[in-house]
């Protein structure tokens, strides 16, 4: 009997034992998950702070600004600093498109540009859209005559839905417009879709400097496009030096586009479509059999921009965004080997 008690006596204090580790086990459960959790989020903080680290030092190491089109526009930073600036421009959009950038005069600003700017153009293209140039023309004779004052200081060549380009320029510090006026399929310019941007480069100076090039391209009126075409597979820096500038029949400043040609691809298609006074011309969708990789565009005579790309074996060409192009020398292709 006194064996039975005491066996029952021993379930009532084990079962008592289990009932208090459970009631201690809830009343604690906030500090034990308190205790698990600080460790964990202490851990999580540390790579947190690890990766941002890493991030800007990746940003400080080679000091690039990124620009990115998804849906006309240009992402990118409201301000940079002056001096040598390697821009990466990343086309994420189902268009072609480059950026420009662009000079205007003292207190100008984006305002101007849509009220007494892209109007004109606007207008202008409509009518020699619908087959009267002489009234487009015209309508652009309409423009301020301070837009003769607009300097076009590079910016990169045309690139290809999906693709990326990286074009190094020289930028003073000052108030600057970012474009881009390849024109959608109905004939506007992406200028009136969105891209344009306000771009303040400030007075501190980047620190960087001129990249070293193993390719040197020359551009003039005269001479057209000059280079060494003997150019192997692999990354190579390309320099274009402007020993001039002038405006040609698209109102336009010569620059330097690299593209790649597919295997049937028509030089004259290529050709024609680099003049966006044409109906046809720098319009949507890209023609087919080229692919554009970038390249440095247009700026003043004296001026120099690098673009960098790694080329695979084929066949390509380098082109101004000029009428003629074939016949200003300004159109030349070359071979990449292995
Ligand atoms: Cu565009």
């Amino acid at each position: 009997m006194l064996g039975q008690c005491k066996k029952k006596e021993t379930k009532t204090i084990l079962k008592n034992s289990i009932m208090e580790a459970i009631n201690y086990y809830f009343k604690h459960l906030y500090t034990i998950l308190l205790l698990l959790f600080i460790p964990i989020a202490l851990v999580s903080l540390q790579s947190c702070k690890s990766d941002k680290k890493q991030e800007n030092k990746e940003v400080k190491e080679d000091n690039t600004i990124v620009i990115i089109t998804e849906n006309m526009d240009f992402q990118m930073p409201d301000t940079i600093m002056s001096g040598w600036n390697t821009f990466r421009y990343k086309n994420m959009s189902p268009q072609t498109h480059f950026f420009l950038v662009d000079k205007y005069p003292e207190g100008k600003t984006l305002k101007d540009i849509d009220s007494l700017i892209m109007p004109y153009f606007d207008s202008g293209m409509k009518l020699i859209n619908e087959g009267k140039p002489d009234e487009g023309f015209a309508e652009f004779g309409k423009l301020p005559e301070w837009f003769s004052e607009v300097k076009f200081l590079g910016g990169s060549g045309l690139i290809s839905p999906g693709y990326e380009g990286t074009t190094m320029i020289n930028l003073e510090s000052g108030f600057y417009i970012v474009e881009c006026y390849v024109k959608m399929s109905n004939g506007v310019f992406h200028t009136s879709m969105g891209m344009v941007k306000e771009l303040i480069v400030s007075d501190i100076a980047s620190g960087n400097t001129e990249l070293i090039a193993d390719i040197n391209i020359d551009i003039s009126s005269t001479e057209g496009i000059v280079f060494n075409d003997s150019i192997t597979s692999g990354e190579h820096t390309f320099s274009v030096f402007f020993k001039d500038q002038i405006v040609h029949e698209n109102f336009s400043g010569h620059d330097i586009n690299l593209v790649k040609l597919n295997d049937n691809a028509n030089i004259e298609v290529l050709e024609n479509w680099m003049n966006w006074v044409d109906p046809k011309g720098l319009i949507e969708p890209a023609p087919f059999d080229f692919t554009f990789l970038g390249g440095v565009n247009n700026m003043p005579a004296g001026n120099k921009g690098y673009f960098t790309v790694d080329l695979q074996p084929g066949n390509y060409a380098l082109i101004s965004e000029v009428p003629n192009a074939l016949s200003k020398n300004m159109l030349k292709t070359f071979v990449v080997l292995e």
